[in-house]
């Protein structure tokens, strides 16, 4: 399987998985689909499924377009929430497939939205699985708790993903890594993975490269969110169970730059 990357509107990603022997794709939350349809045709891609991992706009609002352009196409999305454009509704543990050699495993992973699926992708046997994560995990980070409890982010991050295979490759929906670094270092100053990420992150960026994609065993390294497990990490947040801290730790970030605003 082959994953492209493409950027749209300000820090959007989007993907187009492909399968190469019969030159089929599948689109991630194709927020531009001009944009999304032109990679599509450079390389020679058949796009026959759009895979939405949540509702807002930024992800779903180019699938009634994508429908008018590709004829046929169908548009997946998650089982509660409203998805512009969705022909097949998908639940937690619902299989897909792509070409001939792709299978698809929707999980359900709410909080930022109620209805979030992220995409559990695996190619052939020798290549690393893939997770299309949307906006309940980003590079170290999460989503905001739009419509969710911090139980249930603690069982989409750290018990749904956290359980993935440890060399899932992870594709989440904005690039947001320099800045949820940044953050992750107020809570664990002396993390080294951090710091290191953090200078590579930035080195990624000034070049316009993409810090997308991290790894499972990546993240449960240098997210904070994920680490809540870990009862070091518990302590630095004044928290004595992982449910309270994943909540302390996404109140913290709602209001960190609010504060460096006030410095
Ligand atoms: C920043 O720090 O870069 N621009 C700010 C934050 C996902 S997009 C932007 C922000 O709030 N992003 C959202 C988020 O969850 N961020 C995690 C974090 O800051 O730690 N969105 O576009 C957001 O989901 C949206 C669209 C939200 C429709 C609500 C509706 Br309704
Ligand atoms: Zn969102």
């Amino acid at each position: 399987m082959k994953i492209i990357h493409v950027p749209c509107l300000s820090d959007n990603y989007s993907y187009i998985i492909i399968d190469e022997a019969t030159k089929e794709g599948a689109a991630v939350d194709p927020a531009e689909p001009e944009k999304v349809l032109q990679v599509a045709k450079d390389n020679q891609v058949n796009l026959k499924t759009v895979l939405t991992t949540h509702h807002h706009w930024d992800h779903a609002s180019g699938n009634d377009k994508i429908k008018q352009l590709v004829p046929g196409i169908r548009v997946y999305g998650g089982s509660i929430d409203n998805v512009q454009g969705c022909t097949d509704k998908v639940g937690n543990g619902d299989k897909l497939s792509l070409g001939s050699d792709i299978n698809i495993l929707c999980l359900h992973t709410p909080c930022h939205t109620k209805g979030h699926i992220s995409y559990y992708v695996t190619g052939k046997e020798e290549e690393d699985p893939a997770v299309f994560t949307g906006d309940t995990l980003f590079i170290a980070g999460c989503g905001k708790f739009f419509e969710g409890t911090a139980e249930q982010m603690y069982q989409s991050l750290c018990v749904t993903l956290g359980s993935l295979p440890k060399p899932t490759r992870v594709f989440c929906g904005h690039e947001y890594t320099v800045k949820n670094l940044q953050f992750a270092l107020t809570v664990e100053p002396d993390n080294v993975r951090i710091a290191q990420k953090l200078s590579w992150a930035q080195h990624q960026q000034q070049a316009g490269h993409p810090t997308v994609p991290s790894t499972i065993e990546e993240e449960l390294e240098i997210n904070p969110f994920m680490r809540v497990d870990l009862p070091e990490v518990q302590e630095k947040v004044n928290c004595k169970t992982p449910v309270e801290a994943i909540g302390e730790i996404r109140k913290r970030k709602d209001n960190w730059r609010v504060n460096l605003g006030l410095l």
